[in-house]
């Protein structure tokens, strides 16, 4: 009641002046007033910074979405010919168990353990469809949060993708990090995260980006990941991967999977998170899955069992359509083979927009060593920019990134790059 009177109140106020002042102070006795304005988005705020932008040559390379060559959101093929299939089959819209889709769930643990997996052949393993990676995420950083009895504290590469801490430290995980990257050689830092990680508290939580690390676009090597897995067995740390894009670092769906699936291969029974946002270009289809690997099948039914426990006050069941489409796709060969190329395609473009972007810097005149832009893999670039660099680019060019000046590659285009080449060139000369 009172709500609605200091709304009357408000609404009122500025026709008649003695009333202002009530309206303040009934404003002041609301039961939200001590709730203050938080700051946009790091991410996903920049988009709204760009739509409100009128320049017509804008670039919005923030989010991490994949455009085509003429700048446009992409559906793949494979997608909408999933969904006239699915249309055509009248199928009906009834809630899904809680776990998900199980057509999804069993083609999504295949699509990241590989086919032929031994965890997979003999069922030590629970796949629950989540609502896209950061569900996933947040479920699995929720599952360990009751479960994982061994630790309170989870180390993130430095940096990471910046949801990561809030996920973790909503979870009520404690989050700390390691050492990632090297600002000096815009790679990297192998040394620094051997320490690192040799020095982690036994049995503490470590997170790994599968591949096409976000927002450094920094993979260790194979050799690395090796020495990195190493460690982490000796340590006895547990490892969470996320993996939000698969296909999209090397066009290859099993070679993106490798590092992750190697550690499976020398024992670690990880977490792993997935999403369909990227590689199935299913962004607000949230289309996820979430993986625990035990140590046989009898575990992995009772890990299930407090999976659902978990999950079914959160949002019950996750949506369906979005489910219904991958599966689709993962489950018809033609389908399946139409998919894998795309998104080849997809990681095939922004290769070669990386190399169009040094090319073009170099023809802008720019001095610097741009080597890293194409050295680096995935959809995201760490330019090196500083902040009042991006802040002239965004001031002056209409050219939208994160602060940390990372861009979205997905985002340049053959007819945007010059121009972007251009706005980088005038702030970092
Ligand atoms: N994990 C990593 C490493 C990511 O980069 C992202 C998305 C996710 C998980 C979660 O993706 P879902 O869409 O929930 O499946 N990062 C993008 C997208 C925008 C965002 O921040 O959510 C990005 O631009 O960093």
């Amino acid at each position: 009641m009172a709500m609605f009177g200091s709304c009357r109140l408000l609404a009122t106020a500025s026709h008649h002046p003695a009333l202002a002042a009530a309206a303040i102070s009934a404003r002041a006795s609301s039961v939200w007033s001590h709730v203050e304005m938080g700051p946009p988005d790091p991410i996903l705020g920049v988009t709204e910074a760009f739509k409100r932008d009128n320049n017509p040559k804008k670039m919005n390379l923030g989010v991490g979405a994949y455009r085509d060559d003429s700048g446009k959101p992409f559906v793949l093929n494979s997608v909408r010919k999933a969904e006239s299939q699915i249309a055509a089959k009248k199928m009906d819209k009834e809630y899904l168990p809680i776990g998900g889709l199980a057509d999804f769930t069993k083609a999504c643990a295949e699509l990241a353990l590989g086919n032929n997996s031994e965890v997979i052949r003999s069922g030590r393993y629970i796949t629950v469809q989540t609502i896209s990676g950061t569900g996933s995420l947040r479920v699995g950083a929720n599952f360990l949060q009751r479960f994982y009895k061994n630790s309170r504290e989870v180390y993130l590469p430095k940096p990471s993708w910046g949801n990561h801490t809030p996920i973790f430290r909503d979870a009520g995980i404690e989050v700390k990090s390691y050492r990632y990257y090297d600002p000096k050689t815009c790679g990297f830092d192998f040394a620094g995260a051997m320490e690192d990680i040799s020095k982690l508290p036994e049995q503490a939580i470590i997170l790994f980006h599968a591949c096409a690390h976000n927002p450094t676009g920094v993979d260790p090597k194979p050799e690395e990941w090796k020495e990195i897995a190493a460690v982490v067995k000796q340590r006895n740390l547990f490892p969470f991967f996320d993996m939000a894009y698969q296909g999209f670092a090397s066009g290859d769906a099993d070679r993106d999977a490798w590092a992750m699936r190697y550690f499976v291969d020398q024992g670690a029974n990880l977490v792993l998170s997935q999403s369909f946002a990227k590689n199935m270009g299913m962004y607000g289809e949230r289309v996820g899955g979430f993986t625990v690997i035990c140590s046989d099948a009898d575990e992995a039914k009772r890990v299930e069992s407090q999976l659902k426990i978990l999950i079914r006050p959160m949002y019950s069941n996750p949506p369906l359509n979005g489910a219904r489409i991958a599966a689709t796709i993962m489950n018809t060969p033609e389908l399946r083979k139409e998919w894998l190329e795309e998104v080849k395609q997809m990681a095939n473009r922004i290769i070669s927009m990386r190399e169009q972007l040094v090319s073009n810097l170099k023809k802008e005149g720019s001095i610097h060593n741009w080597q890293h832009i194409i050295d680096q893999i995935g959809m995201f670039c760490f330019t090196g920019l500083k902040q009042e660099q991006v802040e002239r680019l965004t001031k002056e060019f209409s050219i939208y990134m994160t602060k940390d000046g990372r861009i979205s590659v997905a985002g340049v285009t053959s007819s945007n790059v010059g121009y972007l080449a251009h706005g980088i060139h005038k702030v970092s000369k």
